[in-house]
């Protein structure tokens, strides 16, 4: 699948760099274009594979080079003064080469916060491609104003893109673990999940003949286009094999039904990990409106029934008449491996968790602001009765 991404913010440029590099170390290219965005000149200059002349900064007559400071709706307001800006940058995409766009951002801060939903409502204006959001959520321990970023950003954000994409900070981080080093292993496992589902979706035709290939069509049907779909998570599961063996052995008919029903039992299993394990976005498969199951691997390892039992069992986890499945064969590899994307997920702790605190933040600031004006009038009064005694 041939994607734009576009990294908003700090995080989004990181793990739009990340994408490069697995694209670059996959040999499969379905980066078409990649654009970093951001209102902070260090942010950009650390980057490594975005080219330069991709590197937009915006909002530099109002913070001249120095971040929005985790401000949101100065995000959102640099990134609509500057919008022409971004937009010279996605002038020079061949948009009929590409599938869909990807907003790439992290949702707690301001820059990408603020700015990355008001860059999908621009691009879905202009364009008929999809327009898909990943979204990274702070953890818990970053404290209020990124929660309540992310709160606010994510109900917005999720209205204007076509799928919004997924991952949790929160759910991913390990114990003692700094900060640099733990992003730099947390955008790998992003990458990893979602480079690979996008991967999928671009293998040539011609390259290997697979029983079932997965299309991009069936990557953008399970998403969907148009606004509306929802929120997407991804389960990912992998296990080491045997290399092919090409000895006299293999060519016994006995041999080649055992690894029928290995490699059957294996992908099941491996659907079922992928869906019950970690996901990028914590989240109740059952609730998922639409699935699609991509089996990964040696092309001796992978069978049409193995990815078919997998798909069933996911349509009885899910109660869902859409699940779809395919494989993306990998030559060389000693990995076989079962994506699941839960499309439409609708039973997330962590969501109704930031949706409490957007409203609680609401009510905080109302109580404050009407407070302050109980304040603010009896000051007054005091005022007038001190003026009447003089
Ligand atoms: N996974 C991941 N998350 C990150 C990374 N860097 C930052 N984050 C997360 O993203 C959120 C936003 O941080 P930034 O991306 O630095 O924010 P920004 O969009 O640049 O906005 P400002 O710095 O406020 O202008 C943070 O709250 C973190 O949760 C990263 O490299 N990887
Ligand atoms: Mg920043």
């Amino acid at each position: 699948m041939k994607l734009a991404l576009i990294g908003f913010g700090q995080a989004g440029g990181k793990i739009v760099d990340e994408f490069l590099a697995y694209d670059s170390a996959i040999d499969n290219s379905f980066v078409e274009a990649a654009i970093a965005v951001n209102s902070a000149t260090t942010d950009l200059q650390g980057l490594d594979r975005v080219p330069q002349k991709n590197r937009v900064l915006i909002g530099q007559a109002r913070v001249k080079g120095h971040g929005v400071g985790a401000d949101n709706e100065l995000g959102a307001e640099v990134t609509e003064a500057d919008i022409d800006e971004i937009q010279g940058a996605i002038d020079r995409i061949q948009v009929h080469e590409i599938d869909a766009f990807l907003i790439v951002s992290g949702m707690g801060g301001g820059t990408g916060s603020g700015g990355a939903p008001v860059l999908a409502q621009h691009l879905k204006r202009i364009y008929t491609e999809p327009v898909y959001g990943l979204g990274i959520l702070p953890g818990t321990d970053e404290g209020g104003i990124y929660t309540l970023n992310a709160a606010r950003s994510f109900k917005t954000f999720v209205h204007e893109v076509d799928n919004l994409l997924v991952f949790d900070n929160d759910a991913w981080r390990s114990a003692g673990e700094s900060v640099g080093s733990g992003y730099d292993r947390i955008n790998r496992e992003i990458v990893e999940r979602f480079g690979l589902l996008f991967a999928a979706g671009e293998v040539g035709h011609g390259d290997h003949v697979a029983e079932s290939v997965v299309d991009s069509s069936e990557i953008i049907n399970t998403l969907g286009n148009g606004n509306g779909n929802g929120i997407s998570t991804i389960g990912y599961a992998s296990e080491v094999v045997e290399p092919e063996s090409d000895g006299l052995l293999s060519s016994f008919r006995s041999e080649t039904e055992f690894d029928e029903g290995t490699a059957t039992n294996r992908m099941t299993s491996l659907v079922r990990k992928a869906t019950l394990g970690r996901l990028t976005l914590p989240a109740d498969a059952a609730s998922a409106d639409r699935g699609l199951v991509v089996a990964t691997g040696p092309p001796e390892h992978l069978n049409r029934k193995g990815v078919e039992r997998g798909r069933q069992w996911l349509e009885d986890e899910t109660g869902s008449m859409e699940i779809r499945g395919g494989d993306y064969p990998l030559p060389g590899e000693d990995e076989v491996g079962a994506i699941v994307l839960l499309s439409g997920v609708t039973d997330v702790p962590r969501i109704d968790q930031l949706q409490q605190v957007a409203i609680e933040a609401q009510e905080t600031t109302e109580n404050v602001r009407a407070r302050a004006q109980d304040d603010f009038a009896s000051l007054v009064d005091t005022g007038g009765e001190l003026d009447a005694l003089f």
